[in-house]
């Protein structure tokens, strides 16, 4: 779609330029591949070395450790031109950037940050995140997953579900309680005692890897824990926070793409003797999924611009991501139905973004979950306790 708010004049020439070949990349590479991709439920890992040699791995990490010191928003326009192509891939960029390098460099020491994070960001380790547990989604605080302290490190014992790139990761950032509280490891995949099993017949996200990591008396030693993660909740939500953002971006190019689609197909499309395009109602649609893109863009900028002055505060964050994904999902809807019988063809798309928004909007905190945290911000209560 247009830059109908002329907001290209809020970015820098660098950003629009990230932007713009992120765009072209995935164009080219990325949405010719998608049909076939999610169909078979394969995600096509020649797009790892593709997204490397891009830059856009840990690209707002500073340069020793392999990133390009990139600004919040051009990380969140990468987010969105990723998605506008497929949710599986922003999530596989989010999760390796966001959600692994992120941790290694904020809480590891220098020797786990020079060991790891080049790597990572040249796409030669690729790594997964593990929060959830069978029977602790929403409600982390209550995993059962333990380290219990031995001579030399650290004994992993239980499991983590749902856990984007498990099956094809060589690292796990897992959280696990201790004696002292929730810390967080870096567990290799050779580790005696850690195994992974790809979750199957999943009806989103098929363009996407996940799976299931498993713990038996896995030895992690001291010097793969993270000295600097907080003894408690604080650590892997703030990794949260950094995800929850590029989601709120990523949400909204599905979004574009599905207007886009819907858009083109409306005008083309004649009955009754002419365009459905003419038609009230299908223009109230796109008047309506035009008016929350725009809305939308203004907010994930904005949110952008504060995260770049350290003022973009979780509860933020939250609105963010509640608001881009359960109007992203609301314009696929809308796009599908415009599309009629086509609306349910890969080949069109607009079904792949519906069906992966459904695992978007329940990631990374559920629409629920994110209207509590902000109403806990709004009435000080908490609705968690
Ligand atoms: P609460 O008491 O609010 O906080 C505990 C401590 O954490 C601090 N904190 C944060 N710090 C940084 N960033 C944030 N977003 C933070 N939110 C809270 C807080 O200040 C406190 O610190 P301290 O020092 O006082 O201890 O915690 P709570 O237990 O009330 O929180 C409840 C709740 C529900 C908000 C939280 O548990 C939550 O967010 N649950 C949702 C779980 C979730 O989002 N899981 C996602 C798993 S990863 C994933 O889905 C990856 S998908 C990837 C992909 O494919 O793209
Ligand atoms: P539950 O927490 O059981 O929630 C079920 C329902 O109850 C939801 O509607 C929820 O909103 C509601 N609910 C729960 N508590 C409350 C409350 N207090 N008030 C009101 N309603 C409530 N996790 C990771 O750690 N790493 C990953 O890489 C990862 N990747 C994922 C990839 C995919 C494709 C998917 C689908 C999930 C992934 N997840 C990952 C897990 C994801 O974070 C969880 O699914 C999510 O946090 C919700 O947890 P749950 O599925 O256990 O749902």
């Amino acid at each position: 779609m247009d830059d109908f708010l002329s907001l290209d004049q809020q970015l820098t020439s660098e950003e629009i330029m990230v932007r713009d070949s992120v765009h072209h990349y995935v164009a080219q590479a990325v949405i010719p591949a998608l049909p076939d991709a999610y169909e078979t439920g394969i995600f096509p890992t020649q797009w790892i070395q593709q997204v490397a040699d891009l830059g856009l791995l840990g690209m707002t990490l500073p340069e020793q450790y392999g990133g390009a010191n990139a600004g919040a928003v051009a990380y969140g326009l990468v987010c969105q031109e990723l998605e506008r192509g497929d949710s599986g891939l922003r999530s596989f960029v989010s999760v390796q950037s966001s959600l692994c390098m992120y941790p290694i460099f904020r809480y590891g020491n220098e020797t786990q940050k020079l060991k790891y994070l080049p790597k990572m960001a040249r796409g030669e380790l690729i790594g997964c995140f593990g929060l959830t547990e069978p029977e602790a989604g929403s409600d982390p605080a209550s995993m059962q997953t333990t380290a219990k302290p031995v001579a030399g490190g650290w004994l992993l014992q239980g499991s983590k579900l749902w856990i984007t790139n498990a099956p094809i990761a060589d690292l796990a950032i897992v959280w696990a309680k201790t004696p002292d509280g929730i810390r967080g490891f870096i567990v290799e995949k050779e580790m005696p005692g850690f195994t992974r099993h790809e979750i199957k017949h999943k009806l989103s996200l098929r363009a996407s890897s996940t799976g299931e990591l498993v713990f038996q008396d896995c030895f992690v030693p001291d010097e793969n824990l993270l000295p600097g993660s907080s003894k408690g909740l604080a650590a892997p939500l703030s990794c949260l926070t950094q995800a929850r953002y590029g989601i709120a971006w990523g949400a909204m190019g599905a979004a574009m793409a599905c207007f886009d689609i819907a858009l083109d197909y409306a005008k083309q499309r004649q009955q009754f003797g002419k365009a459905i395009a003419s038609f009230q109602l299908i223009q109230r649609d796109l008047a309506d999924m035009f008016t929350e893109i725009c809305k939308a863009q203004c907010l994930n900028l904005q949110l952008g611009r504060l995260k770049e002055q350290d003022l973009a505060a979780p509860h933020l964050i939250s609105l963010g991501k509640m608001n881009a994904c359960r109007e992203a999902l609301k314009i696929a809807r809308m796009a599908r139905n415009i599309l009629g019988a086509n609306g349910i063809s890969l080949d069109y798309h607009v079904i792949r973004h519906m069906n992966n928004l459904e695992s978007v909007i329940t990631y990374e905190g559920t629409d629920n979950v994110h209207h509590l945290i902000l109403g806990k911000y709004l009435t000080g209560l908490s609705a968690f306790e």
